[in-house]
This record gives C-alpha cells, sequence and structure tokens, in this order.
C-alpha cells in the first residue's frame, strides 16, 4: 500500500477500470482497490475516485463495493490519473480507453506477463 500511496501523490482525481466482460479477479482487483482509496481520500489528497467495468453476472454481486461501480461510462468525465487492473493490453480496455487517453498519468497493476485473456 505504500507503492500505491507513493504512486497516487498528487493525483486528484482517479479512475479504476479493467479488461472487457470482467471476471472475477478484474472484479475483485478494482472493487479491493476503489474501497481502499475511496476510504482514505483525505489522506491521500484525492477529489474523486470512480471505477467503470463492462457489466457482469449477478454471481459477483457478493463482493463488497460492487454497488459503487459505474456501467455507464460517460465519456466526457476526465481523470488525472487512470489505473488499469488485471488488463495487459490497451485493447482490452474497451470504452475505458477514453479515460486512458485524456489521463495526465497512467498505471497499470497486472498479473499477465503479457497480454493475454485472463
Ligand atoms: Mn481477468
Amino acid at each position: 500500500m505504500n507503492k500505491i500511496n507513493a504512486e497516487v501523490m498528487g493525483a486528484k482525481r482517479i479512475v479504476i477500470a479493467g479488461h472487457i466482460r470482467p471476471d472475477g479477479d478484474c472484479i475483485g482487483s478494482c472493487t479491493a482497490l476503489y474501497l481502499y482509496l475511496s476510504q482514505n481520500m483525505e489522506k491521500l489528497g484525492l477529489e474523486k475516485v470512480d471505477v467503470y467495468l463492462e457489466p457482469f453476472g449477478n454471481e459477483f454481486r457478493i463482493l463488497a463495493g460492487v454497488e459503487a461501480i459505474r456501467h455507464s461510462y460517460d465519456t466526457e468525465e476526465t481523470y488525472d490519473t487512470f489505473i488499469s487492473l488485471d488488463c495487459g493490453s490497451l485493447d482490452r480496455l474497451g470504452n475505458a480507453l477514453s479515460f486512458y487517453n485524456k489521463a495526465k498519468k497512467t498505471i497499470n497493476i497486472d498479473h499477465h506477463g503479457e497480454p493475454c485473456g485472463g
């Protein structure tokens, strides 16, 4: 978490996104980071934190924080810092690519060694 704190230093508006057709590790990692950041906004100096993913099955609704996930992409919105989780390549960001393109800083946290389908 110290690494995360250092990386988001100076960020005001953060958007979190994962890969298209999100699966459990994508949804779980996005909600975990969202919960951490949104619960420490004052400490981290943040003004806004949003998380976007494509729609997913109800079986994932048991995960903490899923209610915060936005499915309707407001592409007019801009964020200074973009964080992608569980997404090995830009072509798997889907509609979140517009946030990536407009962000001043982009951070990728992923367990895939190279772009793949997991
Ligand atoms: Mn995945």
